[in-house]
């Protein structure tokens, strides 16, 4: 059984909706924090919650090293793991093993790999990567294993891992086959070329997937490329299911992604940028370590409805940054997540309302007016 997917309005290509899994509803355009490890990096699952998330992203690369996929599963599953019951999509690792891992090889029957914690080798096929997300871990959304080049590629070069991504997915399917409460997203790929990127749409839904998943961009490429390509991508999938953008972005490349008809992202944006004492908002990124912040008694912002964002003074913030204190990172964190999760509601209730376009041009006009 596949996932309903319910649209519940449109506004250009942009749309909003609801994607029903077994262990609950994710509200789309959806952003889900990353996992990484088990854990949303200095938060806990009920701060997670608390923000409006509906789905968390777990990392098959990660928890295969460790702590193992099959001792998550005498431990229940990644779920009971770390205590989140709502819905978790896995990436499926040959990514994270391309951007982490120390020396990588591929073939056509798998990527060879050593860890990047002690310098072990492993080996990660398409049917393994299936069996670690969906029987290992419990993953609700599993991701087929795929291969992503980096920016630049030559045509040849993008091709071939289009191709062997597109084999690849046709083995995830075959190995996952059909579940009752776990579905499957494919990945396409094909750099910044038109012509591979339809080839590649066409081969996925040849396969036929649950959702479908745009990979390969926001890997060096820069905004302006990104966004020439989803003027085209996304249309290429299939209108009636899912689409997720994969490790994006930035708030002003969500709302430009929504515009051109995706649904999911996941970025370790927020979590990251918090770590590193930058905070986003409204107007566009700050970072508390500047000296402006040292008297400045507003909070955040006052609209975000979580305590980090609404109850603690920048002044406060700034002075736990510079003196590099656990808090500072644990309230940008908390902010961060629950800021990504307001801008995403409000896309759904400006494409619920017919005001995507006004909320969008509203979105830049703010955005740039921020001096830092
Ligand atoms: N493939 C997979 N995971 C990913 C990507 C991809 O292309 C990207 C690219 N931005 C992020 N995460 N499997």
């Amino acid at each position: 059984m596949t996932f309903p997917f319910d649209i519940t309005a449109t506004e250009g290509r942009a749309r909003t909706g609801v994607l029903k899994t077994a262990r609950g509803d994710i509200r789309t355009p959806a952003f889900m924090p990353v996992g990484t490890a088990a854990t949303v990096k200095a938060m806990t699952v009920d701060q997670v919650a608390e923000t409006g998330a509906d789905i968390l992203l777990g990392n098959t690369y990660h928890l295969m090293l460790r702590p193992g996929p099959e001792r998550m599963q005498r431990l229940g599953g990644l779920h009971e793991f770390m205590r989140w019951d709502k819905p978790i999509l896995t990436d499926s690792g040959g990514f994270q093993v391309m951007s982490l891992s120390g020396i990588s090889k591929m073939s056509e029957e798998a990527v060879t790999f050593s860890s990047h914690i002690d310098g072990s080798k492993h080996v990660l096929s398409p049917e393994r990567s299936i069996e670690i997300q969906a029987d290992r871990l419990g993953s609700d959304i599993v991701m087929q294993l795929d291969e992503c080049v980096s920016w630049p590629a030559e045509e040849a070069r993008a091709r071939s891992a289009m191709e062997l991504s597109a084999r690849w997915g046709a083995r995830s399917k075959a190995a996952f086959g059909t579940r009752d409460t776990q579905a499957l997203f494919g990945i396409q790929q094909g750099s910044t070329f038109e012509h591979l990127r339809r080839e590649s749409a066409e081969r996925l839904i040849d396969i036929g997937f649950d959702g479908y998943a745009i990979g390969g961009l926001a890997v060096g490429e820069g905004h302006h490329a990104m966004c020439e390509v989803l003027d085209f991508a996304p249309a290429m999938l299939p209108a009636d299911r899912p689409r997720y953008l994969m490790g994006v972005g930035k708030p002003i490349d969500l709302v430009e992604a929504v515009w051109r008809g995706v649904d999911m992202f996941d970025c370790v944006l927020p979590t990251r940028a918090g770590r590193h004492g930058q905070a986003w908002t409204w107007d566009g990124p700050i970072n508390l370590k500047n000296a402006r912040f040292a008297e400045d008694r507003d909070p955040l912002d006052p609209d975000v409805p979580c305590p980090a964002s609404r109850d603690y003074s920048r002044a406060y913030l700034h002075h736990l940054v510079r003196a590099d204190e656990i808090l500072g990172k644990v309230l940008l964190s908390w902010h961060n997540i629950a800021f990504f999760q307001a801008l995403t509601a409000a896309m759904r209730a400006a494409v619920a309302e017919g005001r995507f376009e006004a909320f969008r041009r509203d979105f830049h006009a703010r955005h740039r007016s921020n001096g830092s």
